[in-house]
C-alpha cells in the first residue's frame, strides 16, 4: 500500500507540468509492472470514472460549491461489492492522498458509490480542488487510490463580477423583418491590452444577451456553440469559464468577442409575444482574470475601453430564419484581422454599457454546452430547376459546412428542408415562418469554406445555388454538421429486425435533434420550444440513450424559475407562451424528477425541485371539484382519427386526463416524499393518492370495469392502468375492454402524446406483452413502424406525416419530434431487458421478452455503476442469454420460459415453451444453485428467476431431448 502511496503523492507535480495524458500513461506503466509479479503488496485497482454531480468530469469553471462525488469499482478486479470508501479533497495535488486539507472522508462503511455529498470545507469561486478515492471490497480489502480528479469553480454570484454588459454605441435602427419582429445585425466588440509578465495562468468568464463567440490574439475561445444557451434570461443567465493560458502573449493582446441575437433578443416564440422582445438589445459580459507568474493579477472586463463595429462580414443571424455572411465586409486589414492586436479601429464606434441586475443571476452553466458533435457527408446530389440539392440521408439538425467554388460578387444562397418534392425540389412546407436560409457573398475567386456561427437549422436535405458554375457540383461541397449538447451517449439497441433497428436510429436521432441546450418538440419550424409534455413523454428513454442527467437537471432549474405565483408550472420553459398551464404538460415538473432520480438514483435531484413539485400539487387540487380536475388540457394531443372538432386534441375526456394526472403526480411526489426522508408529507401524500385514486374509480370506472365517462379510447384505459389508479380486481375488468379498443383500430394505436407511451408498458403489465409486441410490429398506419416503412429516419410528430403514396400530409407537421419515441423505454427494458429495480440500478433486472417478431436483442448501458448488458439469441432448440451485471450491483435475471408470438395467447402459451434445460456459464442449474455468481433460484409461472452478483453470464436453454 505505502509503495503506492508515494508514487501517487509524486503525481502532484506531475500533474501541474505534463497534465492529466502523461499522468494516465504513467499510471498505466506503473500498474503495468505493478502487476508483473515484482511487487505483491502493490493494492488493486481504485475507482475509476470519477465524476462529480450530474456527470461532470473534472469541470472547469463549476457551479456548485457544495458538490457530491461518485466513481465506479474496477470492472474485471475481482472487486464485487464496495464495503467501505474514503475521500480525500485537497486544495493542491500534492497533497494527495496523505495530507487532504479540504477534507478526509475518512473510512465510511457504505456501499454508496454514487452523489457522496462534500463535507469539507466551504469551496469559494475560482477555488480549484482536487480528489481521490479509494474503496474496500465485499472481503473488506482497500483498493488503491484512484487517479486523481480535480474541479474548478467557476464566478459563483454576482459579487465576483466587475464587467458590465457592453452592446455597440449607437445601433444600426432594428429592422423587422416580414412578421414584424426584430432585426439585429450582429456585432464586433473588440478591447487590447497588454500583459507584461509571465502568465501562470488566465480564465475567461463570459455570457450574453444572446449569443457569442469570443477570440483571443486572432484565435476562438473554446469550441462550444451558440453560447450561452438558453434560460429564462429575465432572472438567470448561464456563464461560460474557459481555461485561455495559452492565448494571452507577453506583449500586446487583442480580446475580441462577436455577438448575434440568439434566443434572446431575436424572433424566437410565438407570435402574440414577438413585440416584447422590441426593447431587448444584444449585450455581452466577459471577464477576463490573468494571473502572473509573480502572483500579481490583471484583470481586463467589458466596459467602455471597448469598440464594437457593425460592419463585420456577419450581416445577419437568426436562430429561425439563418445566417448572411458577405466576406466583403471581413475586418482584415493588410496587417491584423480585427481580433488581432494592432488592428485598425479608426471606423468603429464606441460602446454602450449597463450595469449587471441584480436581479438577473449569473450563474455557471449547469450542463454541457452545445458542440460540433457529429459530421455527415452527402450521399447524392440532384439537379433541380437551376438548383443543387443535396442529401445527407439522415434528417439532423445542425449546420452545412461547405467547400466550393465561388467567382467574387456571387452570393451563395443555402436553403434547408426536412424533404424533397417528388420532381426533387426543396420541401419547406413544414418549417411555419422559418427561413432556414444561409447566405455567403464571395469577395474573390475561388474555394469558399464556411460553416455559420449563430443559427442552426433542422434537415436532410441542403438546397443550393449561386456558386461558380464552371465547375459540376461535387458530393463533398456539402457536409452536415450535427450539433447538440455534449453528453455521453450511454445506451444501445441493436435487435434482428433492420425495421425496429432503424426506429431505434430515429428515436436516437430524435434526441440528437431536439436536445440543444434545452429540451424541444421539434427543432426546424417556427416553435422549437421547450415544450413540457414532450419532455414528459420523452425523459426516461433519453435517460437510456445519453447521459443527460445533467441536461435535464438543469432544464428543470428553469422549470422551477418559471413556476407560476399561483403553482402553475407553464407549457414551454423557457416560457415564451404566457400563462398556459395544462395537465399532462405542466406535470413534467413532477415527472422529470422522478424519472431521473429513478435512472441514476440522485436524490438531489428530488430535493431541489421537492418545493416545486408540491407547490404543483397545490395547483392542481385548485382545479378540482368534488376531486374530480377541470384543469386545462389540450388533451392526448394528435391522436390519430380524433372525431373531435379540433382533431388534435384527441378524443379521451379532457377531466378524465387532468384528473389521472393529479393522481398521478401525487402518487410521485408521495414516494419522493419518502425517498427525501419526509415521513410526515409521504404519509400525507400518500393518503391523498388513495383518496384521488378511489375517486377516480368511482367516477370514470363502472363496476365491470368499464370507462363510463366521455369516448371509450385506448388512452383513457392506459392512464388508468399505467397510473395505476383502478384496484386490482377492476383492473383485471379493464382488460377486455381494453383489448376491444385495439381491436376495434384493427390492431392499431389510436393514442396520441399522453396514451402513446403507456401502450406497451400497460399491455406487458397485463400480461399481454404479445399484444404489445404485435403492435410494435405493425407496419401499418398508424403505428411506430409505419413512418419507418415511408422512410423516415426520424420521430415524426405525425405517424403519417409523409407516405410514399401521397407524399407530405397537408399538416405533415415536424419531421423531429421526439415525444413518440418514448417507446425506446420499452424496447430496451423489455425486448432486449435491462431496467431499474431500485433507484440507479443498484439493483438491475434482467428480463426480455423472447418473441417469434424476432431472433435476437440486445442492449447495453453504461449505469452510474458500469456497464449492463442484456442480449438475447435463439434458434430452433436453444435461447442463449449474455448478461454483464457491473460491480457494486446485482441482478434479477428472468429467464423466460415462452416464445411470444403473433397469436400466442395466455391459453396457448404451453405450445411455445422454449427449453427446460437451463445452463448458467456452462453449469446445469436444477432445483439447486450451484453456479458461481448464482445466489438464488425461483420459478414463476411464465419466468425462471435468479439472483446474480455482479458478473458475466452465459444462460443458456434448451429442451430436453
Ligand atoms: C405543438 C408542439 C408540441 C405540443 C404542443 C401541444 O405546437 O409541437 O409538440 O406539445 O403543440
Amino acid at each position: 500500500m505505502f509503495v503506492v502511496y508515494t508514487r501517487f503523492t509524486r503525481y502532484g507535480n506531475l500533474f501541474r507540468q505534463c497534465g492529466p495524458v502523461a499522468i494516465i500513461l504513467l499510471c498505466a506503466g506503473l500498474l503495468a509492472c505493478s502487476y508483473s509479479g515484482e511487487n505483491a503488496t502493490v493494492a488493486s485497482p481504485g475507482p475509476v470514472e470519477l465524476k462529480i454531480n450530474q456527470g461532470f468530469v473534472n469541470p472547469l469553471g463549476f457551479y456548485d460549491a457544495t458538490p457530491n462525488f461518485s466513481w465506479q469499482l474496477p470492472p474485471h478486479s475481482g472487486a464485487v461489492n464496495q464495503t467501505g470508501y474514503q475521500l480525500v479533497v485537497a486544495s493542491k495535488p500534492g497533497l494527495l492522498p496523505e495530507q487532504p486539507d479540504l477534507w478526509d472522508s475518512k473510512r465510511v462503511t457504505s456501499a454508496q458509490s454514487t452523489f457522496v455529498d462534500y463535507e469539507g470545507k466551504p469551496l469559494a469561486s475560482r477555488q480549484k480542488v482536487y480528489w481521490q478515492v479509494r474503496f474496500w471490497d465485499q472481503q473488506g480489502r482497500a483498493s488503491g487510490w484512484s487517479d486523481m480528479a480535480r474541479f474548478e469553480l467557476g464566478l459563483l454570484s454576482n459579487q465576483d463580477w466587475q464587467a458590465r454588459w457592453i452592446e455597440i454605441d449607437s445601433q444600426q435602427p432594428v429592422t423587422l423583418n416580414n412578421f414584424d419582429t426584430p432585426v439585429h445585425v450582429p456585432q464586433h466588440l473588440r478591447t487590447e491590452f497588454s500583459a507584461e509578465k509571465t502568465v501562470r495562468q488566465a480564465r475567461l468568464y463570459v455570457t450574453a444577451k444572446g449569443v457569442f463567440e469570443a477570440f483571443l490574439n486572432g484565435k476562438r475561445v473554446g469550441e462550444d456553440v451558440l453560447t450561452p444557451g438558453y434560460t429564462p434570461y429575465k432572472k438567470r443567465i448561464e456563464t461560460l469559464t474557459y481555461d485561455v493560458s495559452e492565448l494571452i502573449e507577453q506583449g500586446e493582446n487583442a480580446f475580441g468577442i462577436q455577438l448575434a441575437e440568439g434566443w434572446y433578443a431575436g424572433r424566437f416564440g410565438p407570435k402574440r409575444h414577438w413585440y416584447k422582445k422590441l426593447g431587448l438589445t444584444p449585450k455581452v459580459f466577459a471577464q477576463l482574470e490573468i494571473e502572473y507568474t509573480d502572483g500579481s493579477k490583471h484583470v481586463v472586463v467589458t466596459d467602455d475601453n471597448w469598440q464594437a463595429t457593425q460592419n463585420g462580414p456577419v450581416r445577419t443571424s437568426g436562430l429561425y430564419d439563418g445566417e448572411a455572411y458577405d466576406a466583403n465586409h471581413e475586418l482584415t486589414s493588410d496587417t491584423a484581422s480585427w481580433h488581432q492586436a494592432g488592428y485598425d479601429t479608426r471606423n468603429w464606434l464606441g460602446v454602450k454599457t449597463s450595469a449587471l441586475e441584480p436581479e438577473v443571476l449569473l450563474q455557471p452553466k449547469r450542463h454541457f454546452t452545445v458542440k460540433n458533435k457529429q459530421t455527415l457527408p452527402a450521399i447524392s446530389l440532384k439537379q433541380v430547376a437551376g438548383k443543387t440539392v443535396f442529401d445527407l440521408g439522415q434528417n439532423m439538425v445542425g449546420v452545412a459546412r461547405i467547400k466550393l467554388p465561388m467567382l467574387k460578387g456571387q452570393t451563395l444562397e443555402m436553403r434547408f428542408g426536412e424533404g424533397v418534392n417528388p420532381d426533387g425540389s426543396l420541401y419547406t412546407k413544414n418549417l411555419g415562418s422559418a427561413g432556414q436560409r444561409d447566405y455567403y457573398t464571395a469577395n474573390k475567386d475561388g474555394v469558399v469554406e464556411w460553416q455559420p456561427q449563430f443559427t442552426f437549422h433542422g434537415f436532410r436535405y441542403v438546397e443550393i445555388s449561386g456558386f461558380d458554375s464552371n465547375f459540376e457540383p461535387e458530393l463533398s461541397w456539402v457536409t452536415g454538421v450535427v450539433q447538440f449538447t455534449d453528453f455521453a451517449m450511454t445506451g444501445t439497441f441493436a435487435s434482428s429486425s433492420p425495421q425496429l433497428n432503424q426506429l431505434q436510429s430515429n428515436i436516437e436521432w430524435g434526441l440528437k435533434g431536439n436536445f440543444l441546450d434545452i429540451p424541444t418538440d421539434c427543432p426546424q419550424r417556427s416553435e422549437r420550444l421547450g415544450w413540457t409534455g414532450d419532455a414528459l413523454a420523452f425523459a426516461n428513454t433519453s435517460l437510456f440513450i445519453a447521459d443527460s442527467h445533467a441536461f435535464w437537471a438543469a432544464w428543470l432549474k428553469s422549470l422551477r424559475e418559471e413556476q407560476f405565483e399561483n403553482h402553475g408550472v407553464p407549457v414551454v420553459v423557457p416560457n415564451e407562451v404566457g400563462d398556459i398551464v395544462q395537465a399532462g404538460w405542466s406535470d413534467a415538473a413532477v415527472t422529470i424528477p422522478w424519472d431521473i432520480y429513478w435512472r441514476t438514483g440522485d436524490k438531489n435531484v428530488l430535493a431541489e425541485n421537492y418545493p416545486m413539485m408540491t407547490r404543483w400539487i397545490k395547483y392542481h387540487q385548485s382545479q378540482l371539484d368534488k376531486g374530480i380536475s377541470n384543469m386545462w388540457t389540450v388533451g392526448d394531443w394528435l391522436q390519430p382519427y380524433s372525431r373531435r372538432e379540433d382533431s388534435r386534441r384527441g378524443e379521451t375526456d379532457h377531466s378524465l386526463i387532468s384528473t389521472a394526472f393529479y393522481a398521478r403526480s401525487l402518487d410521485l411526489v408521495a414516494r419522493s416524499a419518502k425517498v427525501l426522508g419526509k415521513q410526515q408529507d409521504w404519509e400525507h401524500y400518500e393518503q391523498l393518492f388513495t383518496q384521488a385514486r378511489q375517486t377516480f374509480q368511482r367516477h370514470f370506472f363502472d363496476e365491470q370495469g368499464r370507462l363510463q365517462v366521455g369516448e371509450q379510447t385506448q388512452t383513457a384505459y392506459l392512464l388508468a392502468i399505467g397510473f395505476d389508479l383502478l384496484d386490482e380486481a377492476t383492473t383485471q375488468k379493464t382488460v377486455p375492454h381494453l383489448l376491444a379498443q385495439f381491436d376495434a383500430a384493427g390492431g392499431h394505436l389510436r393514442t396520441g402524446f399522453l396514451g402513446t407511451p403507456l401502450i406497451a408498458p400497460v399491455l406487458d403489465k397485463l400480461g399481454r406483452a404479445d399484444v404489445a409486441l404485435d403492435l410494435v410490429f405493425k407496419q401499418t398506419y398508424p403505428s411506430w413502424l409505419y413512418s419507418v416503412s415511408q422512410g423516415a429516419t426520424t420521430m415524426w410528430e405525425r405517424w403519417d406525416g409523409y407516405t410514399r403514396e401521397n407524399g407530405y400530409a397537408n399538416k405533415a407537421g415536424s419531421l423531429n419530434h421526439y415525444a413518440y419515441g418514448a417507446v425506446g423505454q420499452w424496447l430496451y427494458e423489455r425486448i432486449a431487458g435491462i431496467s431499474p429495480l431500485s433507484a440507479g440500478y443498484q439493483t438491475i433486472r434482467i428480463a426480455p421478452l423472447i418473441t417469434e417478431h424476432l431472433t435476437s436483442a440486445q442492449a447495453s448501458y453504461q449505469s452510474p455503476y458500469g456497464l449492463i448488458h442484456s442480449g438475447w439469441k435463439r434458434n430452433a432448440g436453444e435461447l442463449t442469454m449474455e448478461v454483464v451485471v457491473p460491480p457494486n450491483t446485482h441482478a434479477l435475471i428472468e429467464i423466460p420460459k415462452y416464445l411470444l408470438g403473433a397469436d400466442s395467447t395466455l391459453d396457448n402459451k404451453s405450445l411455445r415453451t422454449l427449453g427446460d434445460n437451463l445452463q448458467v456459464n456452462g453449469i446445469f442449474l436444477s432445483e439447486e444453485v450451484s453456479a458461481k455468481g448464482v445466489k438464488n433460484m425461483s420459478a414463476g409461472l411464465s419466468t425462471t428467476t435468479i439472483e446474480v452478483e455482479p458478473g458475466q453470464y452465459q444462460i443458456t436453454l434448451t429442451r430436453k431431448s
